[in-house]
């Protein structure tokens, strides 16, 4: 078994098995995520758009645990998780619209890219500030058991985050009140320029739900079958009453931190060209060809159908246009404010509504 318990809670239940035309689903996703994450950053690099944070190296557990899922469950997710969201159904459009924060963009050009919410989907907006989504996936989980809802909330998060007060607030509440969460933390060996040696002396991270009172587990995270199991399992604890558990999936972030940092200024090329042996899309290619499902022609069709979905995506979101300037004005206050309507009329963009009522 790929995964191991580090604190079990109890027996752990009978493993879950992923059968193979989900995992060819799944190396679809992956791939079109790879791409685009490809993509985003060549894009960010031409000045077209803002910022991005590629998440290359963590697709099986991205798409893994995403699988594990229902659709009653929330996301509380960090900023690498738009693998997520298309497991989860929202159409690639959505996402490169997003980046652009065009006139289709559901959260109207008001994020930074890359921060993405799909509300219907039950995913909530990105956090950027290390571990708040944590604490508030904890108390989201806190309602659905006073509901009685059958349902979990999952926090994704990195190895620098378990550094966070709201990592020891959030497992803590959540170890008393033995809430549905899922703590899935996305070690992928740094945090921005901090090696994973220097964020903790604790062997596992997973060890750390230990003082909490509840299971640790590790998992390979370019396992898509380990990863699939380690969260349906999790999550199956928690809808039967069990509590939480903390998942750690052992991944390596393969490109830079975000458009922001040069990774070469502290890590070497050859960790890198180490990590990549363990390529979690080429290692579900490899599971899919010698099993027979896919020859090397159909894995190559994969990655065709991603570039031109991807380049079409891209062409939409650019040509869209941005939000009207009048949608500054909107969404906040059901009046507009004494100032606010000043500054609306100074800009020329007094919301129609506004503009209806003079
Ligand atoms: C509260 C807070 N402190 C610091 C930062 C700056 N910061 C942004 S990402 C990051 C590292 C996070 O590392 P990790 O949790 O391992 O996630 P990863 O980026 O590796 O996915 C830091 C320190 C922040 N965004 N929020
Ligand atoms: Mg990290």
């Amino acid at each position: 078994m790929a995964e191991s318990s580090v604190t079990p809670a109890r027996a752990p239940p009978e493993s879950v098995e992923l059968p193979v035309p989900q995992v060819e689903n799944a190396l679809r996703t992956m791939v079109l995520a790879r791409v685009l994450d490809e993509r985003a950053i060549a894009l960010q690099r031409q000045g077209r758009i803002g910022f991005y944070a590629p998440h290359s190296g963590q697709e099986a557990a991205l798409v893994g645990s995403a699988l594990a899922l229902r659709p009653p469950d929330w996301v509380f997710p960090a900023y690498r998780e738009l693998s997520v969201a298309l497991v989860r159904g929202v159409p690639l459009q959505a996402i490169v619209d997003q980046l652009w924060g065009n006139v289709n963009d559901l959260s109207k050009g008001r994020q930074m890219p890359n921060h993405f919410a799909f509300r219907q989907v039950h995913f909530v907006s990105a956090s950027s500030p290390i571990g708040t989504q944590i604490t508030q996936a904890v108390g989201a989980a806190m309602g659905m058991q006073r509901r009685k809802e059958s349902a979990v909330t999952i926090a994704y998060f990195g190895d620098g985050a378990t550094s966070s007060n709201d990592f020891h607030a959030g497992l803590n509440f959540a170890g008393v009140f033995r809430t549905p969460t899922v703590f899935f933390c996305q070690n992928n060996q740094w945090a921005i320029s901090l090696p994973r040696a220097r964020q903790t002396q604790s062997t596992t991270l997973a060890e750390k739900a230990e003082a909490y009172g509840f299971a640790g587990v590790v998992v390979d995270g370019n396992d898509l079958r380990a990863v699939y199991s380690a969260v349906s399992d999790a999550r199956r604890k928690a809808v039967e009453g069990g509590g939480p558990t903390l998942i750690e999936a052992q991944v390596y972030r393969l490109g830079p931190h975000s458009t922001s940092d040069d990774p070469h200024r502290y890590r070497s090329d050859r960790e890198v060209e180490e990590a990549r042996r363990g390529d979690p899309v080429h290692r579900v290619e490899e599971e899919l060809r010698s099993c027979g499902a896919l020859d090397q022609a159909g894995i190559d069709r994969i990655w065709e159908e991603a570039r031109s979905r991807v380049a079409q995506a891209v062409t939409a979101a650019e040509s869209a246009g941005s939000p009207p300037s009048a949608s500054l004005f909107e969404d906040v206050f059901a009046t507009l404010t004494p100032r606010l309507r000043e500054e609306s009329e100074a800009a020329g963009t007094l919301p129609p509504e506004e503009g209806r009522s003079r």
